[in-house]
C-alpha cells in the first residue's frame, strides 16, 4: 500500500474510488485506456461491487435495513452536470445503471421507492432477491442486540464513490450503495443526493464521499469541495476543508465516532482524500498506477 502520490499526479485518464475497491477501478480503467468516455468508465466501475455477493455495502449481498430488506441507492454525473439518481430501491441490483437511465431517458434527476423500480422494470432491468444468507446471518446477529451506532467500520461499509478522467479531459462520476447497515427502513443516505454524496463540474473536477451519509448530506459535501476546488483549493486541501466543516458543526468528541470521508479530483488529474477516521483507502488508477490502494490522510 502506497501513502503518498507520486509522479501520477496530474495525468490522465485516472480513476480515484472510494476504499479498496481495486476491480472497479480495473473496469474503468479498461473503457478509459481504450479511449473510452469517464461517464462509462464509473458506470462500469461501479457495477463490479454491486455484483459482489462478499461486498456487503454495495447491491447484491448488502446489508439490510433493520427490517430485513436490502434497500439501494445510486447516482451518476456527467461532466455538462447531467444527473440521475435512485434511492430506496428494492429487488434491482445494479441501481448506477437504473440511475444512468433516469438521467438519460427521463425529464427528472430522482426517482425513489416504487416507483423507481416500476421504472427500472419498464427499462428491462431484472428483478432479484439481493438479501444473501450472508448478509441474512449479520442481520439476525445484530437483531440480537438491535443497537444502532452509525458508525463506519473498515470492510463493512464500503459505498463505492468513483470519479474518472477521460483522455479527451471529461470528467464524471458515480456511487452507489445499500447504505448504512441496519438503518431504519426508508432512510436515505447522501449517496443519491446529489450534491451530498457525489458532485460533478465539468469546468472545475468532481468529488464524491463514504461514511455517515447524514453528515454529508449536512454540509452539501461534495458539492462543497467542489465549490471549494473552484475557487483554488487542490482537490487535497478542498477534501480537508468539507471533513474540518463536519468536525466544527459536530464537536471533536462526537465527530470521533462518525466515518467520513472524501475524494476528489480536478480536471487537472490531481487528486485528494482526506478522513475523519485513519482507517480510510482508496484506490487509484493512471498511466504506470494501476489499481493501487493508497492510505487517506484523516483528522484524528
Ligand atoms: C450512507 N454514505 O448511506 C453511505 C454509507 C457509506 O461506507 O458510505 N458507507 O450514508
Amino acid at each position: 500500500m502506497l501513502v503518498s502520490a507520486g509522479s501520477w499526479e496530474g495525468q490522465r485518464p485516472k480513476v480515484i474510488s472510494t476504499w479498496r475497491n481495486t476491480l472497479a477501478n480495473a473496469a474503468a480503467w479498461e473503457i478509459l485506456q481504450a479511449g473510452g468516455y469517464a461517464l462509462d468508465a464509473v458506470e462500469a466501475g461501479a457495477r463490479v461491487p454491486e455484483a459482489n455477493p462478499d461486498d456487503m455495502s454495495v447491491g447484491y449481498g448488502g446489508l439490510p435495513d433493520r427490517d430485513g430488506f436490502v434497500t439501494l441507492d445510486a447516482s451518476i454525473m456527467d461532466e455538462k452536470s447531467n444527473c440521475g439518481s435512485v434511492a430506496f430501491v428494492q429487488g434491482y441490483k445494479h441501481v448506477i445503471s437504473v440511475a444512468r437511465r433516469v438521467m438519460e431517458k427521463t425529464p427528472h434527476v430522482m426517482l425513489v421507492g416504487k416507483g423507481a423500480e416500476q421504472f427500472a422494470a419498464a427499462q428491462g432491468f431484472r428483478r432479484e432477491k439481493l438479501l444473501t444468507p450472508q448478509a441474512e446471518k449479520a442481520w439476525r446477529e445484530w437483531l440480537k442486540k438491535s443497537e444502532y451506532k452509525p458508525y463506519h467500520r473498515p470492510g463493512q461499509h464500503d459505498t463505492i464513490g468513483i470519479l474518472a478522467l477521460d483522455s479527451k479531459g471529461c470528467i464524471c462520476g458515480a456511487c452507489t450503495t445499500s447504505g448504512m447497515a441496519f438503518k431504519m427502513h426508508g432512510r436515505v443516505g447522501d449517496s443519491p443526493i446529489i450534491g451530498a454524496g457525489l458532485y460533478v463540474d465539468g469546468e472545475v473536477g468532481a468529488a464524491t464521499a463514504t461514511g455517515v451519509g447524514e453528515e454529508m448530506i449536512r454540509i452539501a459535501g461534495s458539492h462543497t469541495v467542489v465549490e471549494l476546488m473552484r475557487q483554488g483549493y487542490s482537490p487535497q486541501l478542498a477534501c480537508e476543508e468539507a471533513v474540518k466543516r463536519v468536525i466544527r458543526k459536530r464537536g471533536e468528541e462526537k465527530a470521533k465516532s462518525l466515518g467520513v470521508a472524501f475524494i476528489a479530483m480536478n480536471l487537472s488529474g490531481q487528486t485528494g482524500a482526506y478522513s475523519t477516521t485513519n482507517d480510510f483507502e482508496y484506490t487509484v488508477s493512471a498511466p504506470g498506477i494501476l489499481h493501487e490502494v493508497f492510505k487517506s490522510s484523516s483528522y484524528f
